[in-house]
Formats: C-alpha cells, structure tokens, sequence
C-alpha cells in the first residue's frame, strides 16, 4: 500500500460526498466500528486497486477472506478499507452495496468479474459517424444499460464526418424511446455545451462503445487535456486498436466523474430481461392488446403488435430485432440453467466424496 501521487486517476477530491457517497452507503458503512475507512475504487490494475480517498488516493490489495468468497471490486464500487492507512497494510475488506451495475456477461457467470462499472447514474453509449453507426447494436446497449439501473444517454461522435448529421440523429431517436440522443465532435468540440448539461457534479458517467469511436477522445475534450492515450482507427474498416485497456475512472473540473472503458467487441445481454422492455417501449405498450399474456409476437392469433406493423405503425425491423434480443436471451438463460444444474451435480458429487472420505477414516 502507499499514497500516490502517480497512480492513475484523477487527484483525490476532498470528501467522500463530492465521489458520489449518500446517505445509503453512510448508513451501510455505519455498520463498520473501528479503524476503518471508505473509498472509491478509480482503477484496477491486475491485483491491485486505486482506491479514492479524501486525502488522495491509495494502491491496495484485497483481503484473503473476500478473495474466498470469489469477490472482486469494479471500477465505481466503493469499498471498506481496513488495517489503517499509516500502519501500511492497509485493504480493501469489504465492497459496499452498489446502486447500480453495468454487466458485460452472460447469466451463470455472474460474478463480480463481469461488472464493466458500478455505483453509475448515466451510460454513455457512443457511436459515431461512419461504420460503427447501427441501431441494431444500439438496441442490444440500451437493454443492457436498461437493466443495469443506470439511465442510458446516446453519443453519435465524429459529427464532423457525418454527411448528413440531423438524418443520424433522427435514425437513432427513432429506436430511442425517450433516451436522449446527443451529437458531438470530440475532435472539433461541437456540441460539447449540451453533453455538459449531463455533468451535474457527483454524478457517475460510464463511456462504452465499440473501440475507435473516440471514448477517451471524449474524456479528454472533458478533462481538457491529453490524459487518456487515442489512437486513429483502421482505414480499411474503420476499427478501432482496442487502445483503452484498463477501466478508469476520472474526475472532472465541473465535479462529475467519467469512467473510460476499453472498447466492446461485443456486449452480451447476460441478464437484460428487464432492459429490453425498456428498450422497446412502443412494443411494450402495444402488447397488453395483445390476445394472450404471453404472446411473442410471433404466429399467435390476436397479435397487437403484429397487426401495428401490418397497419404500419411499427417498422418491422424493430418486431424483428426485438425477437432476436428476446430469443437470444431465452437462449442464454437455458443455457445458464444447464450450467446450473450441472454446478449443482458436481457440488453433489463433491459431498458424495467427502462423506467417502469421512466413514474411510472413521474406519481407520
Ligand atoms: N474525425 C474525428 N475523429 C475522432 C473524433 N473523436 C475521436 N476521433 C478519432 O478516432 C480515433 C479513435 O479514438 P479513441 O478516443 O482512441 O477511441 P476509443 O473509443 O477510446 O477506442 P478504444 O480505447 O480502443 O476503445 C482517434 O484517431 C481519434 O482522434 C471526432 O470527433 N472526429
Ligand atoms: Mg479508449
Ligand atoms: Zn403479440
């Protein structure tokens, strides 16, 4: 453990209130006599964390008894220090309950492991201009920031290379339901005034996207500065060089934090059934006309949303992409739930061969 003035992350700010702290986590905290301390995780590293501190921030490991219990802290969590910052075998013992949680994986393999960002109000999903530009896979980040608790904001950048950019911004409003579509150039600073108005202070900011779209571009328009290293995408085909390897979270000026992430090849719905109701208001809504409760819009006589789309009141694309989502989920809770049952076998088989082991020594 040591005080550094190098660890990545922003300078400590000076209370705990100011990294986003409420009166939850202070009544979760009280619970914790004696010498302990809280902080904001900024950084993990492969064994180590930046945690943020009011009087700066501290590089720390986590204790044995929570690495037992198979949990990891993420970039946003705020954690239980214990052991005392100056006898210097100060750690991380405890993660306090987190208000929101960003996850990247699929069911069953829910640990801690999967968290993209904990303890955010606002996702930034961005895109840009170009060839990363889709309303599918802006469908498919919606539902996940849906359900992870945080509210999802959409970020077209590179505004700048855009031919027509009202035309990208209605394209996407369309599948937005009332998330707000926002349109900026990092690069040249458009639209920048707008994107502000998101950055109350201690507010938590998450950034994800594909790599290349400008993420860290993005965060250093924001810190005004060169902190986060960018790097230009592929001319072929546009991708980005997955530059951003680390989860980081920063401190602004204005008093908001934005967490910078490495660029997704892909987000898997994992648990997002929650989200994708959410994702689809329109369908939502139009489904309690429908016949039966438990309609999939599919051949079911009485379909309301399918006659919306017959009258041409629901594009087609949208039932449709909503179905993939929605059958790609069902697929991944089966198959979670044989990885379940499969878990379940070999805990069996784990007490079947210590009970073996148990009248074999009794016999000795
Ligand atoms: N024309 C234009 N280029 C931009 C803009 N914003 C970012 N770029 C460029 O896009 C490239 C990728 O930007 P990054 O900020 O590294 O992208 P990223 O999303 O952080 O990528 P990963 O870290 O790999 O996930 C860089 O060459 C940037 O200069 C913009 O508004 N307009
Ligand atoms: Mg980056
Ligand atoms: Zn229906």
């Amino acid at each position: 453990m040591s005080i550094t003035g190098d660890s990545c992350g922003p300078e400590g700010p000076a209370t705990l209130r100011e990294l986003g702290w409420d009166e939850r986590l202070e009544e979760a905290f009280s619970r914790y006599r004696g010498p302990y301390t809280a902080g904001r995780v900024s950084c993990q590293h492969r064994t180590v964390f930046d945690v943020l501190v009011p009087a700066g921030s501290l590089r720390v490991g986590i204790s044995g008894a929570l690495r037992r219990l198979g949990r990891a802290p993420a970039v946003g969590d705020f954690v239980v220090l214990g052991g005392g910052i100056e006898s210097g075998s100060c750690m991380i013992v405890d993660i306090l309950p987190r208000r929101s949680a960003l996850f990247r994986g699929a069911p069953g393999e829910g640990s801690d492991e999967q968290v993209i960002a904990a303890n955010i109000d606002l996702v930034f999903v961005v895109t840009a201009a170009g060839a990363d530009f889709n309303l599918r896979r802006l469908e498919r980040y919606l539902a996940v920031v849906h359900a992870s608790g945080a509210r999802p904001v959409i970020v077209i950048n590179k505004s700048d290379l855009a031919e027509d950019p009202v035309a990208l911004v209605s394209k996407a409003a369309a599948i937005a339901g009332a998330v707000p579509v926002l349109i900026v150039s990092a690069r040249e600073g458009s639209g920048m005034e707008e994107l502000s108005s998101f950055l109350a202070p201690g507010t938590t900011i998450a950034l994800v996207g594909s790599s290349g779209v400008g993420k860290s571009t993005l965060i250093n328009a924001l810190l005004c500065g060169e902190v986060q290293e960018t790097a230009a995408v592929r001319e072929r085909d546009e991708k980005g060089r997955h530059v951003t390897t680390v989860r980081q979270l920063f401190f602004l000026p204005g008093g908001a934090m934005v967490i910078d992430n490495p660029g997704l090849r892909e987000i898997q719905l994992g648990n997002a059934a929650a989200g994708i109701g959410e994702t689809f208001p329109e369908i939502t809504a139009l489904a309690a006309g429908c016949r039966y409760r438990d309609c999939r819009h599919g051949e079911e006589p009485g379909c309301a949303v399918r006659e919306a789309v017959e009258r041409g009141a629901l594009p087609e694309e949208r039932l449709a992409s909503y179905r993939r989502l929605m059958r790609e989920l069902e697929f991944q809770a089966e198959k979670a739930g044989i990885g379940a049952k499969r878990l379940e076998k070999k805990r069996y088989r784990g007490i079947r061969i210590t009970a073996r082991r148990l009248r074999e020594d009794k016999s000795r």
